[in-house]
Order: C-alpha cells, then structure tokens, then sequence
C-alpha cells in the first residue's frame, strides 16, 4: 500500500518548522532534564538492550549518553540491507530486543506478527511525532501501533564535481541526473573515475524501474525485465556494490554513487573533516528521488521490551533526534526537535529538499512476496553480469 505523498507534506511542515526557527541551537548532548522513562517493570528486567539498526546511523554519544543515565547496557550491531534484517526476524530469536526496518519492509513483518506492540505509555515522549506524519504512517502500521520513525531521506545521486566533470570531458552534465547511473552514454565515460550502486534489490530495482517508466514498486515480471535489460547495459561500468559506501566516495574512490541522500551528507562532512580535498554534492534528479522512512520497532520475542521502550522514549527527546539531524544530515518525524535543528542543516537541501522536489519524490510502498522474489532473481543475475 502506498503512504501517498506523506513525504510532501513531511517536508513542507518540517522544513517550515525548521526555518522558522530564531535563535541558535542549544548543544545536542542530552542533558538532565528528565530521567530515562522508567518501565515498571525494569526491576526485574537485566539492565541490558540489544540494538540492531543500519551503519552509520546513530549521533555519536546517544549510546554513552542513555547507558550513563539508565543503567542500560547496549548491545549494538548493525545490518546494511533490509532483506538482512528480514532474514533474522523471519529465522527468529534474533536476540535483538530493537530493530530498525524501511517501511517498505516493517508492514510485512508487522502482518507476520514479526514485531510487537508497542505500549505507549511507557513512551512519553511520543507526543513530540509529527501528527500528519503519523497519521500517513498508519497506512503501514495501523493505529501507529508498531513503528516508531527514526529517520527519512531519499535515494538519489551523489558527485564528486570534478572527478565527474573530468571524466565527462566535453559530455554535458544530463538534465535527469539518474542518467548518470542508468545511461550507458554517461557511465561508459564514468567509470573510469568509480561509480558505485547500493547493494540489494530492493535499493537498485526500485530507482531503476523508476527510470524505466514504470511504478517504482511494480510487481510485475514484465516491468522488472524491462528494468533489468536496462541494468544490463550499464553493468560492464559498475564498479563497487555495498550499501556501506561513505568511505569510497568520500575518499574519491566512486565519483558517482547511486545511494541514500543522508550517507552522501555524512560522505561530504568526512571529506571535509579528511581535508581531502573531495568536493561532493548530493542531486536532485528532475523525475524525482524516493523516499524511505525508517523505523523502531521491538521484536515479537524481545527479552528486554522495557528496556526498549526506554530507549525509543529517549530518542524522542527534542535534542537526542536533533543531534541526529544535525550530526549525520538524516531528518527525523520528531517535531519538537526541529528547534534543535541548526540553520545550517535546515537549509541544506540534500536533507531537507525543498517543496518542489519533495513533490516529485517517489512514495514509499512495498513489494508481494513474488514481486520480491522476482526481485531478487532478477538483481542477482544484473550483478553477476548474465
Ligand atoms: N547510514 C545508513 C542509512 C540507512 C538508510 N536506510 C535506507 C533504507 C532505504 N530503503
């Protein structure tokens, strides 16, 4: 189902909220303002949580933060695709007490009763969500029962300007910038500088059945073939696939990556921190990028679920999401925090796109099982070159 134009709406009452803020920020670091929500039956619980969420996703002290001030101790590991994240609550006792899945996967899983309810008394701080965002994300998590947001951003190109401009030579930068890594006319010339892919079918299909013309989430053979075959002629250019790519194209080994909008804000800060000397910069394609939503939701067999609920309720602190924000270029559905939002992150674009482009963004939605399948096969063979 598809969560119609949510991200619209996000952007405009975020961005708007964001702008309008006067005064500068106050420091991200949590501060003592109100205890961790203490779960009433935390005493019997072991001050223990086990967190399973996507790399480079997290503001640099929230963990040392909340384990100082709750007396929990985290587990923190990390996937880099949704499909592996699928694979260990499908198998079960992942021993994972939090987990954080797209919203293209939480609402299989939810319907598979892979998740658990959440008890929001036990999160306070709830009432900082956007409202008209959480009423959109019903459409996957009904009654909002579920999932708690834990960012968004968009799917898109990202450059390294002048690694890209030597290779294209005398080759016009194109209007569409998703030509850049779906156009044999482009990439023939690009891959001489590094261009780099997301590594799963559900982040490659997507944007490439987009550029075929065809709805992004389609299920149908006959749309993923015509997708592949386009795939097919751009293969040969293809030179690293990984979802973890920040490091290659901050360091200017891929020119051009076909990746998430917040890594390629983290890629850009690294160069600079790096003083690589690497300039980046993060398009907005003229048809649109697609927007994911991530989210944090408990596993059905939680040993720790109040521990949990402690952790998202402390998430949910104005400052703790904002540090996100600020730190990493990913925005979150916490309206309270866009106060905490500096104005430099406000207005840049790549994080918070302007009303123009976020109406032309693809909408989250989610595959059938035999779409995914067919998916998978079809990603499978694209990446072995047959
Ligand atoms: N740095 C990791 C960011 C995780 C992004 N999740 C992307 C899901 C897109 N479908």
């Amino acid at each position: 189902m598809k969560v119609s134009k949510l991200w619209l709406v996000l952007s405009v009452s975020l961005l708007a909220a964001a702008c309008s803020k006067q005064a500068e920020p106050t420091a991200a670091a949590p501060t003592a303002a109100a205890p961790v929500a203490a779960a009433p039956a935390a005493s019997t619980e072991e001050k223990v949580l086990n967190v399973y969420n996507w790399p480079d996703y997290i503001a640099k002290d929230m963990l040392a933060n909340f384990e100082k001030e709750s007396g929990i101790k985290v587990n923190y590991q990390t996937f880099e695709n949704n499909e592996a994240l699928q694979a260990k609550l499908v198998a079960g006792n992942s021993g994972y007490d939090i987990v954080v899945p797209g919203a293209v996967f939480a609402k299989s899983q939810i319907e598979a009763g892979l998740l658990q309810k959440l008890d929001t008394a036990k999160i306070p701080n709830v009432k900082n969500l956007d409202s008209d965002i959480m009423g959109k994300l019903s459409k996957v998590d009904p009654g909002n029962s579920h999932l708690i947001p834990w960012a968004w951003s968009f799917t898109t190109v990202g450059i390294n300007t002048k690694r890209v401009a030597k290779a294209l030579g005398s080759t016009p930068m194109p209007e569409n910038a998703w030509d850049l890594v779906f156009d044999a006319k482009y990439t023939s010339k690009l891959k001489s500088c590094g261009i780099a892919y997301l590594d799963s079918p559900t982040e490659i299909m997507p944007p490439a059945l987009h550029y075929v013309g065809k709805d992004a989430y389609s299920n149908a053979a006959a749309d993923h073939k015509l997708a592949a075959d386009m795939l097919a002629k751009v293969r040969p250019d293809i030179r690293i696939f990984t979802s973890a790519m920040i490091d290659d194209f901050a360091s200017g080994k891929a020119c051009v990556a076909l990746g998430w909008a917040g890594d390629f804000n983290i890629a850009k800060a690294r160069a600079v921190e790096n003083k690589s000397g690497e300039d980046l910069q993060v398009l907005l394609p003229k048809t649109g990028g697609l927007i994911f939503f991530d989210n944090l939701a408990i596993t059905k067999d939680a040993k720790h679920p109040n521990n949990a609920h402690a952790f998202i309720d402390y998430f949910l602190r104005p400052d703790v999401s904002a540090a996100l924000t600020n730190e990493l270029g990913y925005p979150t559905a916490n309206k309270a925090s866009l106060e905490k939002v500096t104005p430099e992150t406000a207005k840049n674009t790549a994080v918070f796109p302007p009303a123009a482009d976020m109406a032309k963004m693809v909408s989250p939605s989610a595959f059938d099982n035999a779409g995914r399948e067919s998916l998978s096969a079809v990603y499978t063979s694209f990446k072995k070159g047959k």
